[in-house]
């Protein structure tokens, strides 16, 4: 058995291609592996914590886990929008992460590898907290560049620990901070050096997160894992602490693995005790250092089996710029694919097909163009429809007793081909065997003329056909894992049962095929639908709002919103809620109460502007905490240029009155 991951995406914005980098070649291979006889575990899930989500969610007026919520749900949607099959998408927020978090823990505590030490902290006297992470920016001490509590980001890229940062500034209210001692807990990193240095000789994977890794062992230092945070797995014995969202999300790889094997029936002591399957990792380069150092040291300090291979994807780039979602270069999956109506197939396959996988990927649509045109659709598509459109109208069922040598042996050479580049994470040469076969079937069909030999010899034209019938069906099972959704319908026509297929399978010559009408393969892209893209995504680079394709709401009921009990309030009264620049308390009568509700409008109304004035209250939202601050309902506004504009009333109505 093996286990495959895929590093966890953050819950806190929607997904991008910069994502797909991982997850799209991670599902190809667990598929390939499938075909191989494999019995795989495939997981990833949700990473919901870390300060980001935290300070996000404050200023978009959510709690963190609303803010979790929606993008939890939002890469679920993704992931079967593009065909990639966890076994068990989790989330770190669940009662079972937590459990299996907080064992780990406590192991390592017991076995002596978690110190407390008193350390200077960034504090910000105005809002009387400590600032952990993003929270708090400085200057980096190694670079002097500008930086953020945990990463110089825009510098040297080193990962901050704790106190680190000079000239600390308050990421909330913009105060400078200041340093206060406070006891946080720390594990023995160093003590697993020479673990370390020996592990990562034999581990496998990519080249890039293996030369990484093995230049910073030599560095070690020990390692903070205790923040100040109430959102996060508490920290075993100190009420007011949480570990350090990178101990508890790859331990996610653990605990969902736990729910996995449930559903599945396996055992996952097998896999993460006992250490009797592969674990492979994929994840971006960004993030080798956690894994290729913290997590197996963390894995051997607490007795836990390790990971066989880390594989590491290069990073993305847009139209040849880094990628960069402030500045406009980025294509998200939703808005700007998905929601255009393009095939999930169209971008695995440009994702895998590009380069190595190891290597940068550049994304454009004018490439995008070409392969879809000249490969999926003219070279593919093309072989597999015409094949199986003449041997269905001309014959129906096809024997295959005389299946051409050559071809047999041309499946062979690319099934070997792709095995091989299995074992090195190499997709882009899979997805190019498929191609150069697809290639020589197309002049193999040209050169043979069946439809001619068809007027003189029924019988010569049907060995024909039946050895590009063989060539379609072995086609047909090795684009499968990149290309699932066109290569499912295809295989309907030959009688094919995909899911059941094993790349053995190419080889073997059944007797006899009967076919069903070939579907069309691929569907062809409008010039004008790629131009309209790529105006998005000039628009996008220049600054400039984008409209999102089909930016529509589905319809709802009257029923539907009838749910929603929409009445008129009078602000009696607001204030600014203490240690945030948007949030505003107000008390609002609504009627039959008065209400308090939490709304981010404290940098476009000033409280004294509020009081008085009739709004529009949603009274039945599920309450929720912000900043520790009860809310219970919402009050609507229009957006313009990031700015809220209060819905208000045309007449004077009695406070509690319905809207409908
Ligand atoms: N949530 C996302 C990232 O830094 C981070 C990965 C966790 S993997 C255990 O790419
Ligand atoms: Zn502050």
């Amino acid at each position: 058995m093996k286990l495959v991951t895929c590093g966890l995406p953050y819950a806190n914005g929607k997904a991008h291609i910069g994502h797909l980098r991982t997850y799209v070649p991670a599902d190809v291979y667990v598929r390939y592996l499938r075909m191989l006889g494999e019995d795989v575990v495939f997981v990833c899930g949700s990473d919901c914590h870390g300060t980001p989500i935290v300070v996000n969610a404050e200023q978009q007026g959510l709690t963190p886990k609303q803010l979790v919520d929606i993008y939890h749900e939002h890469f679920k949607k993704i992931f079967a929008e593009l065909d990639i099959e966890f076994d068990y998408y989790g989330r770190t927020d669940a009662e079972y992460h937590h459990h299996r978090t907080k064992e780990i823990v406590k192991r390592l505590i017991e076995k002596g590898y978690v110190y407390p030490k008193d350390i200077d902290l960034a504090y910000c006297p105005k809002c009387e907290r400590f600032l952990p992470d993003r929270y708090v920016e400085g200057i980096c001490p190694y670079c002097g560049a500008t930086a953020r509590g945990d990463e110089c980001d825009q510098g040297c890229g080193r990962h901050l620990e704790p106190g680190e940062i000079k000239e600390p500034k308050c990421k909330i209210c913009g105060s400078k901070a200041e340093f206060r001692s406070q006891k946080h807990y720390f594990f023995k990193l160093t003590e697993f050096k020479d673990f370390l240095e020996d592990y990562l000789s034999k581990l496998r994977g990519t080249e890039n997160a293996l030369n990484y890794a093995k230049n910073w062992v030599k560095n070690l230092r020990d390692w903070c894992i205790t923040r100040n945070l109430e959102w996060g797995v508490s920290f075993p014995g100190e009420e007011n602490l949480v570990v350090y969202v990178w101990v508890d999300a790859p331990i996610g790889y653990i605990s969902f693995t736990e729910k996995a094997c449930e559903n599945k029936g396996c055992d996952w002591k097998e896999i993460w005790i006992h250490g009797s399957c592969e674990i492979i990792h994929f994840i971006g380069l960004d993030i080798v250092y956690h894994h290729c150092i913290f997590w197996p040291a963390m894995l051997k300090g607490a007795d836990y089996a390790l990971p066989s291979a880390v594989v590491a994807s290069g990073m993305v780039k847009v139209e040849g710029k880094t990628f960069s979602k402030s500045r406009g270069y980025v294509v998200w999956v939703e808005d700007d694919y998905l929601k255009a109506g393009l095939s999930p197939d169209y971008l695995r396959y440009y994702i895998v097909n590009y380069t190595s996988h190891q290597k940068d990927l550049n994304f454009s649509w004018e490439v995008f163009r070409d392969k879809v045109n000249n490969e999926i659709i003219a070279t593919l598509g093309n072989f597999l429809y015409r094949v199986l459109l003449f041997a269905w109208k001309n014959f129906g069922e096809v024997k295959m007793d005389d299946v051409d040598g050559e071809i047999l042996q041309k499946i062979s050479e690319a099934k070997e081909k792709i095995e091989n580049a299995i074992e090195e994470w190499e997709f882009k040469v899979t997805s190019d065997a498929f191609m150069e076969l697809a290639t020589f079937g197309n002049v193999y069909f040209q050169n043979a003329k069946p439809w001619e030999l068809i007027k003189t010899d029924k019988e010569v034209a049907g060995r024909v056909v039946a050895s590009c019938l063989q060539l379609a069906k072995a086609l047909i099972i090795f684009a499968y894992p990149v290309m699932p959704r066109s290569m499912a319908k295809m295989a309907e026509a030959v009688g094919l049962d995909i899911k059941a297929c094993k790349l053995e399978d190419a080889v073997k010559v059944d007797e006899v095929v009967s076919l069903k009408k070939p579907q069309v393969p691929f569907e062809k892209i409008e010039d004008e639908k790629l131009d309209e893209l790529q105006e998005i995504m000039e628009k996008r680079f220049r600054g400039e709002e984008v409209g999102e394709v089909g930016d529509t709401k589905e319809e709802i009921t009257i029923e539907d919103f009838q749910r929603l009990d929409i009445r008129i309030g009078k602000i009696v009264s607001a204030e600014k809620v203490k240690g945030s620049k948007k949030l505003i308390k107000l008390i609002i009568d609504i009627g039959d109460e008065h209400r308090q509700i939490v709304s981010g409008i404290a940098e476009d109304y000033k409280p004294e502007e509020l009081e008085g004035k009739l709004v529009v209250v949603l009274a039945n939202l599920k309450p929720a905490k912000f900043m520790g601050v009860e809310s219970r309902g919402m009050i609507l506004a229009a957006e313009k240029d990031g700015k809220a504009i209060l819905l208000t009333l045309e007449k004077d109505v009695e406070p509690g009155t319905r809207v409908c």
